[in-house]
């Protein structure tokens, strides 16, 4: 069987590729204005349906969404048959089919495609895709749609909904009728298997406080809505920035992104948090979480990815030892170079840490290789895997005492209530509400684990971010050449200094993160190094230079 050359041409010539532009299939997925990525995402859909026959027919996921980006971005990106990442050996085909210049030059392209990596045309095919609330998506979806019918392919739509829901649904329609089965197949079953451990695991704790949930005027929104109906009086939601609808508010002076990098509260949440009071912030497809708190002296406090992870790991390893487990089921943490000083310092005194580059995709592989493997950015994209093994072992143990049976218990509804398959904003915030609820925390307790070293993130706009190359787990650069010592003089000038540069992989600039002992230390830090990267690389004139958020 061949490609259907002819149906795949007359659809490509109605999703031309711009000229003068260059997609790179990045950090997560294609990721720039909506406004020209209509023939990626074609051929995007086309590069789904042959993962999907290349996978014997399993179904792939799409999600087209720029996340925490300007409303204006778009992006999409491919989700492999377990809800996991796209395999990182596909990236670099996406990217390849996403730049041939003409549809002969495309169908040349996706020819070789797939006789070098022989797939057999013959298989079924089967993608589910679904969409953010941004304006620019139901035009990019009806693109995403051509692709698929120009493989003759089957796809299903699961409408606007949180990207980490339409990786659950990947899984579950990928398990289902098998002895791994993830849950029922619709956004309606998510909400159910969550709000079911929840329950669970709560039972017979006192109600916690109404949470906030700032919802960056996003999906998450709708998605928090019909969690707070399932989840009734056992944790009251309050969502916020809901205004899915208006114009220009996603993502705006709202959500994870905002707050984690401004450190301060989202302005519309000022008169709203009371002292002693915590909240959390979505992000625009509500994969991501960050928490705060006012303290009673009415001070703004963040609680991040690596406090989540701190809180977290803690709560899985005194359950494991409380059910008698903790020699046969270890946690492990992974981070990136973006964690806080003192979360690392923290969490290595305690647990195995391991440092991965940015993208959620590094974290995943690497947590998979422990028993249990709690991942986290510092901007709040995490969850916790629990390997096939500990899911054995947790299904098999018998425990000897009523006290380890209630532990054990405990764990199982936590891998019921963890959305393993990627970061997940809502399932992220209720698994923080059960460990607060189980150890009777307050936002403050929490946050008096360690303490964060102050810091600062700055964006640079260079004229060409691709000459920048790291290693070290980005801790380093290797290029451009001798920058990086240049760094490291700066660095020594400041007490308990460090900082690294590198490219972003979702938007066109370069990130410079600093800390020091004071926040005035790590402000100066993260401009130097900034000042250094603009004028070493020569910046990008018809722009401005460096960004403090
Ligand atoms: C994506 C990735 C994250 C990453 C973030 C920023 O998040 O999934 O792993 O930390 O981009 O990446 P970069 O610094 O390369 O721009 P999201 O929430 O935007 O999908």
């Amino acid at each position: 069987m061949s490609l259907a050359v002819d149906r795949i041409r007359s659809l490509s010539d109605q999703h031309p590729k711009p000229s003068n532009i260059h997609f790179q299939y990045g950090t997560a997925g294609f990721r720039t204005l909506g406004s020209i990525l209509d023939s990626v995402m074609f051929r995007v859909g086309i590069l789904a349906a042959l993962r999907s026959k290349k996978l014997d027919g399993k179904t792939i996921g799409v999600m087209v969404t720029a996340s925490h980006n300007p409303e204006p971005d778009n992006g999409v990106k491919l989700v492999d048959p377990r809800g996991e990442m796209l395999e990182s050996a596909w990236e670099v085909h996406a990217t390849v089919l996403a730049n041939a210049p003409t549809t002969d030059a495309f169908i040349e392209a996706l020819d070789t495609f797939v006789r070098t990596l022989k797939i057999d045309l013959s298989k079924p095919a089967k993608v589910v895709y679904a969409r953010d609330t941004r304006p620019s998506g139901p035009a990019l979806i009806s693109a995403i749609e051509d692709g698929i019918n120009a493989m003759d392919a089957e796809g299903r739509d699961a409408g606007v909904t949180s990207t980490p829901v339409l990786h659950y649904l990947v899984r579950a329609i990928n398990t289902k009728g098998t002895k791994d089965e993830y849950g029922e197949d619709s956004e309606e079953g998510y909400l159910r298997k969550l709000t079911v451990a929840f329950k669970k695991l709560v039972a017979g704790k006192p109600a916690p406080p109404p949470l906030l949930i700032d919802c960056a005027n996003g999906v998450g929104a709708q998605v928090a809505h019909k969690l707070a109906e399932h989840l009734g009086d056992a944790v009251r939601l309050i969502p916020v920035n809901t205004a899915t609808t208006t114009p220009g508010a996603l993502n705006n002076s709202c959500g994870a992104d905002f707050v984690k990098t401004s450190q301060k509260l989202p302005p519309s949440l000022n008169s709203q948090l009371t002292a002693g009071q915590r909240g959390c912030s979505l992000d625009g497809d509500a994969d991501r979480l960050i928490y705060y708190y006012m303290d009673s002296r009415n001070q703004f406090h963040m609680l991040d990815g690596d406090k989540i992870a701190a809180l977290v790991a803690a709560f899985i390893v005194d359950l494991t030892k409380a059910a008698g487990l903790d020699d046969q089921i270890k946690v492990g943490i992974v981070q990136t170079a973006y964690a806080n000083g003192g979360s690392t310092k923290y969490l290595s005194e305690r647990l195995p840490v391991k440092c991965v580059p940015t993208g959620v995709k590094h974290l995943h592989h690497a947590a998979e290789k422990y028993d249990v493997g709690v991942y986290f950015e510092a901007n709040g994209h995490g969850t916790v895997l629990f390997s096939p093994e500990s899911l054995e072992k947790l299904s098999s143990y018998e425990p000897s005492t009523p006290a380890q049976s209630t532990a054990l218990n405990h764990i199982i509804n936590l891998t019921q209530l963890i959305n393993q398959t990627v970061g997940d904003g809502l399932s992220d915030m209720l698994l923080v509400e059960v460990v607060l609820s189980h150890k009777s925390y307050s936002g403050e307790e929490w946050d008096s684990s360690y303490v964060d070293l102050p810091n600062r993130l700055v964006k640079v706009v260079v004229a060409d971010r691709n000459i920048f190359r790291t290693e070290d787990a980005e801790r380093r650069l290797i290029s451009p050449p001798g920058i990086q010592a240049k760094i490291d003089e700066l660095v020594r000038r400041y007490e308990g200094g460090r900082s690294f540069v590198r490219p972003s992989g979702t938007e066109d600039v370069v990130r410079v993160y600093a800390e020091a002992m004071n926040r005035t230390q790590a402000d100066e830090l993260a401009f130097r190094v900034a000042g250094l990267i603009y004028d070493e690389t020569g910046g990008d004139p018809g722009r401005r230079p460096v960004e403090f958020l």
